[in-house]
């Protein structure tokens, strides 16, 4: 205790000499990708709130959360960046940024009299974990999740992650599945792209997975935008109340085209 007093002395000494560093050499801030909510190919990251710069096993935020940011700013040599930018990124700018600001705002945080905020939480971010089809290829699932006259999304919410499954996307033969998954407000949508370029000429059932992490408890409205949906078929969009852990399904009947094919 006595040694982290000192180095937090030591640092806040040395706060204008950062300062000025950040003045003389910009380059020091460090930016960094895929910060807003969006499509992600990788499981993101950042647990809960920021600051865990170095990575520890159990996510705590300490100073060697400091001296590891220091190091990486001002090192002679630096250290290498860290390994999730979205922790580093302290007092969570929007544009990513990692520099001194969040040396300050972390020891503000933990130190400042009086104590200022804690960082703010990790972005929201989703992704496609996986999908298989074509089910009526029969190349898939055994049993698809759902009849073929039917589109579903299957939800399961917990510890801030939510996890789904849309059974019967209706999608290209031959696509590249991506979504672009957006969470504004209380609105969480995903719209489905199945390929941007040559696809085939057909379409087909999917299961696509989805994950959608850091999403803080709340009630949300689950919009699903499929790109072949026929205009007298109900699009997939739904009240869900995540404000405890929940499971659900909810289903919507299609009628044309891939769907209701037997
Ligand atoms: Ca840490
Ligand atoms: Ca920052």
């Amino acid at each position: 205790m006595r040694i982290s007093l000192i180095i937090v002395s030591t640092l806040l000494l040395l706060l204008p000499l950062f300062l000025y560093a950040e003045t003389a050499d910009i380059a020091k801030g460090r930016s960094i990708a895929g910060e807003s909510a969006g499509i992600e190919s990788d499981d993101p990251c950042c647990v809960g709130i920021r600051g865990n710069v170095n990575g520890d096993f159990n996510d705590a935020a300490s100073i060697s959360d400091v001296t590891y940011l220091v190091d990486y700013l001002f090192g002679h040599p630096p250290l290498p960046a860290p390994l999730c930018p979205e922790e580093a990124n302290v007092n969570g700018d929007p544009d990513g940024m990692i520099n001194i600001s969040d040396i300050t705002y972390f020891i503000n945080w933990k130190f400042g009299i009086p104590i200022g905020p804690p960082p703010p939480p990790c972005p929201t971010v989703g992704s496609v974990t996986g999908y298989e089809g074509c089910l009526d290829f029969g190349v898939a699932k055994a049993v698809a999740l759902a009849p073929p006259d039917q589109g579903c999304i299957e939800y399961e919410y917990s510890n801030n992650t939510l996890v789904l499954t849309h059974a019967n996307a209706g999608l290209n033969c031959c696509p590249v599945i991506v979504a672009d998954i957006r969470v504004i407000g209380s609105d969480i949508i995903i719209e489905e792209i199945d390929s941007l370029e040559a696809p085939c000429d057909c379409n087909c059932l999917f299961d696509i997975d989805y994950k959608i992490n850091n999403l803080p408890p709340g009630e949300y409205t689950l919009s699903v935008i499929e790109p072949y949906l026929h205009p007298e078929d109900v699009p997939l969009e739904f009240m869900i109340d995540l404000t405890e852990p929940t499971s659900g399904i909810h289903c919507e009947e299609r009628t044309h085209y891939p769907w209701a094919v037997p």
